[in-house]
């Protein structure tokens, strides 16, 4: 038997000729071309200047101010200042050599009270964003929810518990489609439905210290029912279904729009058609309440008899509007959500428990497996033929210090961003038709109940100075993006 050592001939020619082709790694993992490479971000986690210009206060302006709520009390207020420092902000976008950009605008910027008189300093904002991004050859993707909402509807309706604020919602997207739709191309309407609906309209309590409990979750802190959570969700696809009715009736004819949801992924333990077959049943099921009727336009028997008298309530024409057809799907991808199996129970599939020792990121909640980059855009192209997938988020956060020589060295977002990323690659390579990747994120971020502890971004950010620093993770990623390809 013959065996390859590793240092050839070749590979000391390659050594001495470093700039040559020879001295490339040779399996190069090549995504389609023309692929969105991208960073994102979200206007409450970076904008600061939250009462400028004529903002409205937002539904997470009053939650951060009150003591309690965040880690360390932090707030928004500030965040990144990106509300003053843009420009530079996209110059470091350029630097690394993005094509495109996913940001949020704020709904209490553009309209201070949710609804009625439009505030023309708002819409200024993003329109000299998208300015500077198209300057820089930047395509701006833009969401229109990103759970800021105006705090003006939280009191007056209670938010998404009434259907009015769904209303109010296509109203705004309808208007932001008219007045950026000449520049913005791209459209998502709301960003993780679950997170927003489930983190703050239920939440979840915990034992701090002296017996005290905390109740934690998101804005706007409430604590429903089961009952009255699921027609909160139902408020929530039927927001996203009238924006998309709006944005194609007031936006221009290339107009493109999807949702951005953090959708749970059923990885199978073992890749034989059985077990593939037993995960898509499964993440279908999984996402029955936000995904799967927006695709589908129903909610599967299984959700309806596992909500039983807490069904949500609705009529079949609210179904055809949450099913409006969309030119995308988004997902937002961190971790697997769980492993299947098959099984001979009706529902086809049984979960596998994660087990306690599997590797994690630094957030407690991030398991670390990259097959969900993989299995996410099959699912979705498996289940529901979607025509083009972006993953509108995947990222991870790192206890990421500087060095004493002024660098960031993040090997382990390194170590993550190669190894998701080439599974994303294995999907491309199957014909899944995925059309561009949103790192999350740009920059180090307000990171919601966590404060700015959890850093998500390939660029530092000291939130005393405003000093942005590159980390090594963005150097690596300028490489995957000229390439268009990871190896
Ligand atoms: C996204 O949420 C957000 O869109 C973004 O704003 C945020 O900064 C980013 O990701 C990083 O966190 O049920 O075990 O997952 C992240 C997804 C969903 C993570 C809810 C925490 C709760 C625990 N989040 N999840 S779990």
């Amino acid at each position: 038997m013959k065996i390859k050592h590793p240092v050839t001939r070749r590979s000391v020619d390659a050594r001495q000729a470093s700039d040559q082709a020879s001295s490339q790694p040779t399996n190069t993992r090549t995504f389609p071309k023309g692929f969105y490479w991208g960073v994102g971000t979200s206007s409450y986690q970076i904008e600061g200047a939250w009462n400028e210009n004529g903002k409205g206060v937002s539904i997470w302006d009053t939650y951060t101010h009150k003591p309690g709520n965040i880690k360390n009390n932090d707030t928004g207020d500030l965040a990144n200042d990106h509300y003053h420092r843009y420009r530079e902000d996209v110059a470091l976008m350029k630097e690394i050599g993005v094509n495109s950009y996913r940001f949020s605008i704020a709904w209490p910027r553009i309209f201070p009270e949710g609804t009625g008189q439009a505030n023309p300093k708002g819409l200024d904002f993003y329109s000299r964003l998208v300015d500077e991004l198209k300057a820089a050859g930047i395509e701006p993707f833009a969401t229109l929810y990103h759970w800021d909402l105006p705090q003006t509807l939280q009191d007056k309706y209670g938010g998404w518990q009434s259907k009015d604020t769904a209303k109010a919602f296509a109203d705004y997207a309808g208007y932001i489609a008219e007045h950026l739709g000449d520049r913005v191309k791209h459209f998502f309407t709301i960003n993780e439905f679950r997170s927003f609906v489930e983190g703050g309209y239920q939440g979840f309590d915990t034992q701090v210290g002296g017996g005290k409990v905390l109740h934690l979750g998101g804005a706007p802190g409430l604590k429903l029912s089961n009952g009255d959570l699921n027609q909160v969700r139902h408020h929530a696809v039927l927001g996203h279904g009238l924006a998309v009715k709006a944005i194609r009736s007031r936006g221009r004819s290339g107009t493109k729009v999807g949702f951005a949801e953090n959708m749970r992924i059923a990885v199978p333990v073992i890749e034989t058609p059985e077990y593939i077959k037993a995960a898509e049943r499964a993440t279908r099921e999984l996402n029955a309440d936000f995904t799967t009727v927006m695709l589908e336009g129903r909610y599967t028997e299984e959700y309806l008899k596992e909500t039983g008298k807490d069904a949500p309530k609705f009529t079949d024409d609210e179904l055809k509007t949450i099913a409006s057809p969309l030119d995308f799907v988004g997902i937002n991808v961190y971790k697997p959500n769980t492993y299947v199996a098959p099984s001979d129970d009706p529902l086809g599939y049984r979960h596998i428990p994660i087990n306690a020792s599997h590797p994690k990121m630094q957030s407690e909640w991030h398991v670390f497996d990259p097959q969900c980059l993989y299995w996410a855009p099959h699912h979705v192209q498996s289940l529901w033929g979607a025509k083009s997938i972006f993953i509108t988020e995947n990222g991870c956060a790192a206890s990421d210090v500087i060095a004493d020589d002024g660098k960031v060295y993040d090997s382990d977002r390194v170590m993550f961003l190669r190894s998701y990323l080439a599974q994303l690659q294995r999907a491309t390579a199957d014909g899944v038709p995925v059309s561009g990747y949103f790192l999350w994120s740009g920059q180090d971020n307000f990171e919601w109940i966590y404060g700015y502890g959890n850093r998500f971004g390939l660029i530092y950010v000291d939130f005393k100075t405003q000093k942005r620093t590159p980390k090594l993770s963005a150097q690596w990623f300028r490489e995957a993006v000229r390439r268009n390809a990871v190896v």
